[in-house]
């Protein structure tokens, strides 16, 4: 295999499902699998090709699933094994993938294997995790959570640490130990063998520690960065993960390697098929965080956005696959980030962020909702957050006075995850339709005016502009394989970029403000060639170019011609 081959997964569109919130079938506040294939005609209406589903095992929710005390079932709350084999029967009926959550980094305190191991020190299990004797009476490095605190916790059976790169609850598998490595390739393929059509690999790049587990460098919180990205085994293990269980089906991987490089992916996503398909990439998402803190924030630099989506495709063109993504059930509500969500500029500005990534070479991740364009929540109290990260970091940094109790506050208002877990608005009904009960998280009082039915039977609606932009990916090969070349790199208000393949050529032009801006449609291409094209899209509905055009508040177009030679 080369990195230029075609295939099926370089093809597609994903659409990530984040089960909780997405459809309640029974009443109890939470949405379950019974809810996600209900809505499966939905999804295929809008044309995706495959679905990621964030985790549905079985979980005490310390982390909504994140944290899994028994791969092989399924999550009480989310329904039951056959449920599961209903939605992905009916899924396939319909031509759609699953793509499974694989979060293996970590399982659950709650899991058999931690339950033993935490017995006693003698135990079959004990080596499952990683366990370390207290050093000088304390932890055994200064290793920071992610979510806030030490990353160490102690133990009192037997009066020792075990490691924990996430939540408390979160207990880190020991990767090194040969039996763990079997145990999670067996369960990978049981799924497989189930017919489930990928994974996406949660923080699989932290898998490997060094065993030295050296002190890192102090952040604002005192704790020390773990020397977890990039391991010394990492690509070991992922290669012997591919060997044993992917190449044996034919699936679609993606890694999430929050702090991975271009360069780090070429070996992450190789192009001879050894290890994953592509990985997810933070730098984009990290533009408008604090220095060495997520919770201050800053402004996007259009500049600084345009280097690094374009670093991204062209050092990975021809030799690795990008993933194209702007939300998650991690990230805020790109049009609330990026884009302008007022009444007046919402659905240009979410129009113009797609065509801005959707035209880009990877494959396109769709989170839930943001095909409606849907925003952030207008959060006014603590009472209104349920995500981990979010309430420890609001009373650890306040704690240690690193931020003051508002400037927290308004951060977690602007970044905090739980903007995107509250529930899919799907019609103006009480709870936007997602539930005839209480739901497990408000949902956006703004649903009157933002829900699937209104757009589905509106025309010029964000939902029928995402239909149409991967539509347009199915028919033009230029979309998927064509090679990326960034026009004006110091426009602060224009992000303008071409595509080639043959003699044929995209000029994608975003108006990032909501001003009037001039654009010379030369700067990109020859006018005489513009004059030959086709608008392929376009979210003001502009039909032709001239030489010199203005851009209206937060337009966006796709012009396509052919190169006269
Ligand atoms: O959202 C983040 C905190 O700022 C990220 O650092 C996030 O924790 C990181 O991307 C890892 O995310 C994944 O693993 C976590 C889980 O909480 C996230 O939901 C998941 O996407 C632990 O399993
Ligand atoms: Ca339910």
């Amino acid at each position: 295999m080369s990195g230029t081959d075609k295939k099926w997964w370089k093809e597609s569109v994903v659409y990530q499902v984040y089960p909780r919130s997405f459809n309640d079938s029974n009443g109890d506040g939470i949405g379950d699998l019974n809810g996600i294939t209900e809505k499966l005609p939905y999804l295929k209406e809008l044309g995706v090709d495959v679905i990621w589903l964030s985790p549905v095992y079985q979980s005490p929710n310390a982390d909504n699933g994140y944290d899994i005390s028994n791969y092989r079932e399924i999550m009480t709350e989310f329904g039951t094994m056959e449920d599961f084999d209903r939605m992905l029967e009916t899924a396939h009926e319909l031509g759609l993938k699953i793509m499974m959550d694989l979060v293996v980094n970590h399982s659950s305190d709650e899991h058999e294997w931690f339950r033993e191991s935490r017995s006693s020190k003698d135990n079959p299990y004990r080596d499952y995790y990683i366990w370390r004797e207290a050093k000088d009476g304390k932890e055994p490095n200064n290793w920071g959570s992610c979510f806030g605190g030490p990353a160490w916790e102690y133990d009192e059976q037997t009066d020792m640490y075990y490691l924990h790169l996430f939540a408390v609850k979160q207990p880190d598998l020991n990767w090194d130990n040969p039996r763990v490595r079997e145990e999670v390739f067996d369960m990978m393929t049981w799924w497989c063998e189930k017919g489930i059509d990928g994974f996406r690999m949660d923080v699989i790049n932290m898998i490997s520690k060094d065993p030295a587990l050296p002190d890192g460098r102090p952040g604002p919180g005192g704790y020390g960065d773990p020397s977890a990205h990039n391991g010394p085994h990492v690509h070991e293990y992922i290669q012997e993960m591919n060997r044993k269980v992917l190449s044996r089906y034919d699936l679609i991987t993606v890694g999430e390697c929050g702090g991975a490089t271009a360069e780090d992916a070429l070996d992450y996503a190789r192009a001879d098929g050894k290890e994953l398909n592509m990985i997810f990439q933070f730098e984009h998402v990290r533009l408008d965080d604090g220095e060495d803190i997520k919770w201050a924030h800053r402004k996007i630099d259009l500049t600084e956005l345009k280097q690094v989506m374009s670093k991204w495709q062209i050092l990975l063109h021809g030799k690795s696959w990008n993933s194209l993504y702007w939300c998650n059930h991690d990230q805020p509500r790109i049009v609330s980030r990026l884009g302008n969500d007022s009444p007046e500029y919402r659905e240009l500005s979410a129009k113009m962020i797609a065509t801005n990534l959707h035209m880009m070479q990877g494959t396109p991740y769709i989170y839930q909702g943001e095909e409606l364009g849907m925003t952030n929540y207008p959060f006014t109290s603590i009472d209104e957050f349920r995500d981990v990260e979010s309430l420890h970091a609001m009373q650890e940094l306040v704690e240690k006075k690193v931020l003051t109790e508002e400037e927290i506050f308004e951060s977690v208002c602007y970044k905090g995850r739980d903007n995107s877990r509250t529930p899919m608005q799907w019609d103006d009904s009480s709870e936007a339709g997602f539930t005839t009960g209480t739901p497990w998280i408000n949902v956006n009082p703004n649903y009157k005016e933002i829900n699937a039915k209104e757009q589905v039977g509106r025309e010029d609606s964000v939902f029928h502009y995402y239909q149409k932009l991967i539509r347009l990916r199915r028919e033009h090969e230029i979309i998927v394989y064509g090679s990326y070349r960034l026009l004006l790199p110091e426009s602060r208000d224009v992000y303008a970029y071409e595509r080639s393949l043959k003699d044929e050529v995209l000029l994608v032009v975003c108006n990032f403000t909501d001003r009037d801006i001039t654009f010379d449609v030369e700067d990109g291409s020859a006018l005489a060639e513009a004059g030959k094209g086709v608008m392929l899209i376009s979210n003001y509905g502009r039909e032709t170019l001239e030489k010199q055009i203005t851009l209206k508040p937060y337009e966006a177009f796709v012009w396509k011609y052919h190169r006269s030679v």
